[in-house]
């Protein structure tokens, strides 16, 4: 029987993230995928940083979602610290100046230390990237997420035929 222990972390660096971070915590529910979710801050709380990050693959995650605002560190600092692989989220938070310096922060990491950065405020797509990663070895969210795509083909296919037959 498969283990309810989490396999991704979703990480911020403020509650003030949380309204965008949702997101990604709704989606890997949806798609079967086990969660824990809290905050670390890269500025704030650098050793409960470290001390995440480093005990991360031992705790059995197996993909980390990390989601910051403006001179946004977190996902980066956390992807020095571990071998996993790292989602950044860049979010467009309160001390953003109009969120490129979140998604530029986070995207334009050395040779050496990826981080896999999604469009601004894009949880949503952070957490269908870690079940993707995840579906790689667990058939049932590789099902899981061939269900989504298929009702995200459908859903375009509706709107195709209301627009065609002028129900808009
Ligand atoms: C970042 O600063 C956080 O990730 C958040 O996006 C932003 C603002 O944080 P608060 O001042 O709302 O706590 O480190």
């Amino acid at each position: 029987m498969k283990s309810t222990m989490p396999e991704v972390g979703i990480i911020m660096g403020s509650k003030s993230d949380l309204p965008v971070m949702i997101d990604a915590v709704e989606v890997l529910k949806l798609l079967g995928a086990h969660a824990e979710v809290t905050i670390v801050s890269a500025h704030r709380t650098p050793d409960r940083m470290f001390d995440y990050a480093k005990s991360a693959a031992s705790r059995g995650l197996k993909v980390i979602i990390a989601g910051a605002g403006g001179a946004a560190h977190l996902p980066g600092m956390v992807a020095s610290i571990t071998h996993l692989p790292v989602i950044g989220v860049p979010v467009k938070s309160s001390n953003s100046i109009d969120g490129w310096d979140s998604v530029l922060s986070i995207l334009q990491m050395p040779n050496g230390i990826p981080v896999a950065t999604v469009a601004l405020n894009a949880a949503k797509n952070a957490g269908i990237l870690a079940a993707q990663i995840l579906a790689v070895s667990d058939k049932q969210i590789a099902q899981n997420l061939l269900n989504f795509k298929a009702d995200l083909a459908k859903k375009v296919e509706e709107s195709a035929k209301e627009v065609e037959e002028g129900g808009h």
